[in-house]
């Protein structure tokens, strides 16, 4: 049935426009894993309930049993269980006691780009490829243990590895380090990056549907770095999402890695869907504050980063990602462009499953299809007086700009946000080259910005170095308390004053 639905979800996905495509795609998965999640279950309450249905149809077999035989029936029955429940647990706590924790976490180190698993790991001379150290970290039985994924592959310059089918999805924490790659290197610069990845996947074979990616992340506490992930077929470069049983993850951090990039980041590779996928996903992290952490996620199909809230099967929920430091739809220089098919961050939920909380925050987000930013993946989302309105992302209003002026070599921008009465934001401003509107350069932000009783707070900021006139100011509001991030501003050209 599953693999009926994973096919429905593929054909159905292949006709239509695109953005049609993508909205019935989310909402067939939805359908896929609800399903999995109501038959385990339907699998767990018949047979949770054995002794209550089996004394009721005794009771009426016999037709003559008193409410006391049943009640003793059940007395009887309770008592062999709680029996069976003390001899399970005096089994596992002699288990325990022979073998005491879960084995430590475990490194294995990739030496090939080969793409065979094999069925007898651990021999001499072991050739260990990508499929091979995913597929044991998953079934080393040390299910709370972060194990660590490692790349040593002989000889110089970028390996890439080519699954011909979809990579095993990662059920257990790891931490895949690209970076461990001799010869590679983190990102240094304060705009762009210059990291050096030397390991990518060509998902060209690897891909599958929606619900899988070029690697695809059922498990909390993993983190992906350091890898060139482009070309996945029908799917998202990375796909973070709850196991077929609706498992919570939470803690996933993606960090330093080309998404839909050649390995020089300058040239278009793109994923089948979004470049990162997190779907019903809580608490994680795409790049972060440090440099080193800096993603490039461009030239994708779809959107840059998907956040979607999920379905209530999945624990219904997208809360508290954070979006930060990426270059999205733009080139590694953080200066030219290079797109995705959609906007750079979207955020999307519906009724069974809310995304709110969502940082986007000091990230360079260029020339993607679309806007910048977009809330309800809907298009722009205009503001609501007072801000009651609740969606994704809450549905955050975002700032307005009055004014953009050069004056004595300083530009100063003032503006105002009208929003939740009494709540604080950060207004996070940035510069875009004339005629565009999203975000190409991060500027810098305005922090504790208070919105009055009557709903309105007004601001002024200059930037630490000019902004020419002619490119233009945008901004976005983040609530400081509840973390939701608003779409960009309508643009501001500079002027001088
Ligand atoms: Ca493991
Ligand atoms: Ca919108
Ligand atoms: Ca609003
Ligand atoms: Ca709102």
């Amino acid at each position: 049935m599953t693999e009926q639905r994973r096919i429905k979800v593929s054909v159905e996905v292949r006709s239509g426009s695109a953005r049609a495509n993508r909205k019935r795609e989310s909402v067939l998965r939805r359908d896929l894993r609800w399903e999995l999640a109501r038959y385990a279950g339907l699998s767990a309450s018949t047979s949770a309930t054995p002794d209550g249905a089996s004394n009721n149809q005794t009771a009426n077999r016999s037709g003559t049993r008193t409410m006391m035989n049943l009640t003793q029936d059940r007395i009887a029955a309770n008592k062999i269980m709680a029996l069976a429940a003390l001899l399970v647990a005096l089994m596992a706590a002699m288990l325990l006691a022979a073998n005491p924790s879960y084995a430590a976490g475990t490194t294995f180190t990739v030496n090939s780009t080969a793409d065979t698993q094999e069925l007898t790991p651990g021999l001499t001379g072991d050739v260990i490829t990508l499929r091979d150290a995913i597929a044991r970290a998953n079934s080393n039985a040390n299910p709370s243990e972060v194990d660590r994924i490692n790349f040593d592959i002989p000889g110089a310059g970028v390996h890439t590895i080519s699954p011909g089918s979809p990579l095993p999805p990662i059920s257990e924490p790891v931490v895949i380090n690209g970076y461990s790659q001799p010869g590679s290197s983190v990102n240094t610069l304060a705009r762009g990056t210059n990291a050096k990845l030397l390991v990518q996947i060509d998902g060209t074979n690897a891909g599958r549907d929606s619900a899988s990616g070029g690697l695809t992340i059922n498990a909390s506490n993993t983190v992906v770095k350091g890898l060139v992930i482009n070309r996945v077929t029908n799917s998202p470069g990375i796909e973070i999402a709850p196991g077929a049983f609706g498992e919570v993850v939470r803690n996933v951090r993606i960090e330093g890695n080309f998404i839909g990039t050649d390995p020089s980041g300058t040239l278009a590779r793109g994923n089948g869907l979004a470049g990162v996928d997190l779907f019903a996903v809580s608490e994680s992290i795409v790049g972060g504050s440090s440099r080193a952490a800096r993603n490039l996620i461009s030239g994708n199909n779809f959107d840059g980063v998907f956040i979607d809230g999920g379905a209530a099967a999945d624990v219904g929920a997208a809360e508290n990602n954070q979006i930060r430091g990426n270059l999205i739809g733009i080139q590694k220089d953080g200066i030219k462009p290079l797109g995705n098919g959609a906007p750079g961050v979207t955020v999307f939920e519906d009724s069974s499953g809310k995304a709110n909380g969502n940082f986007i925050l000091s990230n360079s987000i260029f020339s993607n299809k679309g806007i910048g930013i977009d809330l309800d993946d809907d298009g722009s989302t205009a503001n609501d007086a007072g801000d009651t309105d609740t969606g994704s992302n809450n549905l955050q209003n975002k700032p307005s700009l009055g004014s953009a002026k050069n004056v004595s070599g300083k530009t100063t921008v003032r503006g105002s946000l009208s929003s939740r009465p009494g709540a604080t934001y950060t207004i996070q401003f940035f510069s875009n080259p004339s005629g565009t509107g999203q975000g190409r350069t991060f500027l810098g932000q305005k922090s504790g910005l208070n919105v009055d009783g009557s709903g309105k707070g007004t601001f002024t900021f200059s930037p630490s170095s000019k902004v020419a006139a002619g490119q233009t100011i945008t901004a976005t509001a983040t609530n400081e308390f509840t973390g939701d991030t608003s779409e960009f501003s309508a643009a501001k050209g500079v002027v001088t004053g």
